[in-house]
């Protein structure tokens, strides 16, 4: 099975990803890759920070490899948190902070419309492409729900009547921005084999 490397230190997005990709591709992690890293994510936009953890990686390894920048983007704050969704309480990964200031924001506002947003950058050869996956929904007014990580205590996707929290793996993969971004992903690369494979 072909494998490429993951840019990232979210075990949460590794093992979603990893789901989505059964039996297609194997994702190694950077542990895996044999780094340990932290890769700074500086920019102001999901696009340019995806980009710079692709493209450290990917002058590192020289191999093929991929990394996104994610995040919650509410309607009634301007997008807030967005680009800053994993440090939003101020600490990196306080998913617990995160969501009490979230809710905090919101106090009294009706308007609870938000989406998460993916952007994947995948680099071959040097090159880059990127992919972005939207998933719409409200945020709730309390928390429910144990399972995922991040927001998803709080975010109810619509069409669905409970939080990402609430949902299994196998739900959450069938709406998520993540599975939408990485499907677009895929697509291209079978597209992309196939095509050098005619050329053969
Ligand atoms: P890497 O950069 O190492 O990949 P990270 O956690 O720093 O991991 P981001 O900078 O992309 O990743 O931050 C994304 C944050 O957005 C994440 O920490 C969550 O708070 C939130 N988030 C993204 N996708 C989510 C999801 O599917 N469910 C809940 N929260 C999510």
């Amino acid at each position: 099975m072909n494998k490429i490397i993951f840019a990232s230190n979210n075990i949460n997005k590794v093992v979603e990803i990893r789901k989505i990709l059964e039996g297609k591709y194997e994702i190694l992690t950077l542990n895996e890759a044999g780094l340990e890293i932290d890769i700074p994510e500086p920019h102001d936009t999901m696009e340019l920070n995806a980009l710079e953890k692709s493209m450290t990686i990917y002058k590192l390894k020289g191999t093929s490899c991929f990394a996104e920048d994610s995040g919650l983007e509410v309607d009634a704050l301007n997008g807030e948190p967005g680009v800053r969704s994993a440090r939003y309480a101020g600490t990196h990964g306080d998913d617990a902070r995160n969501i009490e200031m979230l809710l905090h924001k919101m106090q009294g506002i009706e308007n609870r419309n938000a989406r998460f947003r993916t952007v994947i950058s995948l680099i071959e050869n040097g090159r880059n492409k990127f992919f972005e996956g939207i998933c719409e929904g409200t945020v709730a007014y309390q928390q429910k729900g144990e399972n995922g990580f991040g927001y998803d205590p709080i975010f109810i996707p619509l069409g669905l009547d409970k939080t990402f929290a609430e949902c299994t793996s196998e739900e959450k993969n069938a709406v998520s921005h993540r599975k939408k971004a990485i499907n677009k992903m895929i697509e291209y690369m079978l597209l992309k084999d196939n095509i050098s494979e005619n050329k053969k």
